[in-house]
């Protein structure tokens, strides 16, 4: 009756070890590089609910140098009601708020935080894009307002890229049919253009 355990065990020890050596020598034939770090970069940091950017995933091994190969990035937001992302990485606001998108290669993680503000209505301080244009593009408002970009709105995307001077706001990239705020800090002249369409110029004043 105290044999009997022992019988049981090594029946069940013995086809366990041979999977394990069945596995090993697989694995061994196998070359696939190590990924050690996985980065996540975008256009921007902050989007309007309804706006969209593309996100992309890169793998790095253990010489630092880049990896191919390594199969797709699966993508994820940690807020699902604040921005989307589909499985190319492009991520789409969906509710003001801040949310993590992370992307999975090769179970390594990296990951881009992105702050989603509402969708702002038009003011006084709205520049439009009728056509190849800003409108008005002589703009004087007062230090700490907001600037409302109307982009788009006949079909056409325009981005907005500011002179690198201090107070200037962060650029906006290609839009189309979006109300884009951004606000002017401090006191200076702050010109931009639509790298799209480099004729596309304008000034705004704060004072
Ligand atoms: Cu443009």
């Amino acid at each position: 009756m105290r044999v009997l355990p022992l019988i049981v065990r090594s029946a069940l020890v013995v086809p366990a070890l041979a999977t394990l050596t069945a596995c090993g020598g697989a694995d061994s034939t196998t070359v696939t590089p190590i990924v050690t770090r996985v980065t996540v970069t975008g256009p921007t940091t902050t989007l309007t609910v309804g706006q969209f950017t593309n996100l992309s995933a890169a793998a790095f091994g253990t010489s630092g140098a880049q990896l191919t190969g390594v199969g797709a990035a699966a993508w994820s937001s940690s807020a699902t009601a604040v921005a989307s992302v589909d499985q190319a990485g492009k991520v789409t606001g969906v509710g003001a708020g801040s949310a993590t998108i992370t992307a999975d290669i090769a179970n390594l993680k990296g990951s881009f935080t992105l702050a989603v503000i509402a969708a702002a209505a038009p003011s006084k301080d709205t520049i439009f894009t009728p056509g190849i244009a800003f409108s008005p593009n002589r703009l004087t408002v007062n230090a700490g307002a907001t600037v409302i970009f109307a982009l788009g709105f006949d079909g056409t995307g325009h981005d907005v890229r500011f002179a690198v001077v201090s107070g200037a706001p962060e650029d906006i990239p290609v839009t189309t049919r979006q109300y884009v705020p951004r606000v002017f800090p401090k006191a200076g002249s702050f010109s931009y253009i639509c790298p799209t369409h480099p004729e596309m110029t304008g000034v705004i004043t704060v004072q």
